[in-house]
């Protein structure tokens, strides 16, 4: 919304500053976080085939390898069921949602990733601590393969200054302890899972690298996906699409909502103060 047309008289161009930067999410990690664009803008798009998990359960970024090829299939949705996991609402906040390889085979692995720098703006006001949040749910057929040749979702964060792992996060279909529920066939799928890592406060400055990794079975029949939507430092916001518009951080901080009623207030006062002056 326009500053102007809450504030009359239009406030001064220091004053639209200070509002824009307590209001604003903008400069908040992740651009396109949401996928608004309708597109990948400012995401990079990868992938290659999927030659099966390394090792054995339980699997880490260790694990995952990826025979260099072409990137694979990605696509942005928005309002729509999906066949095969019917209690999934689209798009999940916004007007639209990032999905990840597809329903068909061929041992494909699409690979999303950002590198962005996390400042002050991803602070958490109520515990001072950088966040990064998003909202995932993936949908895998469960051919039940070995869990290494299975289609799996992958997400990590790291810290490109150390190559450390802030956040991780891996599940393969049909893995144990992980509540699938049962979609359309031999299908499983979770419905949208909000993330919320917490980086230490180190991490302030720093280049993290996010990156998502949706791969097919690795024999090559089947197929899998994983939708992803909300990336950023804020809550990601209430489920079920429709329009439904992201929560900002910074608008919720008692501080940024004390500062506004202080300036909406000295802009009152000064309003009365010319009207009694011209009076
Ligand atoms: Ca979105
Ligand atoms: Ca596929």
């Amino acid at each position: 919304m326009n500053p102007c047309r809450l504030l009359a008289p239009c406030p001064r161009l220091a004053l639209a500053l200070t509002l824009a930067a307590l209001s604003s999410p903008a400069s908040a990690i992740f651009h396109n976080g949401g996928f608004e664009t309708g597109d990948f803008t400012g995401w990079t798009l990868e992938g290659g085939v999927n030659p099966g998990l390394v090792g054995a359960p339980p699997f880490t970024g260790a694990s995952v390898q990826i025979t260099p090829g072409a990137a694979g299939p990605a696509n942005v949705v928005g309002a729509g069921a999906d066949p095969r996991a019917p209690t999934i609402v689209l798009p999940r906040v916004g007007q639209n949602t990032a999905r990840l390889n597809d329903e068909n085979g061929g041992a494909l692995v699409t690979r999303l990733r950002q590198v962005d720098t996390v400042t002050a703006a991803d602070i958490d006001p109520l515990d001072g601590l950088p966040h990064i949040r998003f909202a995932f749910a993936p949908v895998l057929d469960d051919p039940s393969h070995a869990p290494h040749e299975q289609p799996y979702f992958y997400v990590v964060v790291r810290n490109l200054a150390d190559n450390s792992v802030l956040f991780e996060q891996f599940a393969y279909s049909g893995q144990a302890g992980v509540q699938f529920l049962s979609g359309a066939g031999s299908w499983k799928y979770l419905e949208f899972q909000d993330v919320d890592a917490v980086l230490p406060a180190t991490a302030l400055g720093q280049q993290v690298e996010l990156t998502v990794i949706a791969a097919d079975c690795s024999l090559g029949g089947h197929g899998g996906y994983v939708y992803v939507d909300g990336f950023g430092s804020a809550p990601v916001g209430p489920g079920g699409g429709n329009g439904t518009t992201p929560t900002a951080v910074p608008a919720t901080d008692p501080l940024a909502l004390g500062l506004l009623g202080l300036i909406t207030g000295w802009i009152g006062w000064r309003a009365q103060r010319r009207s009694a002056g011209n009076a």
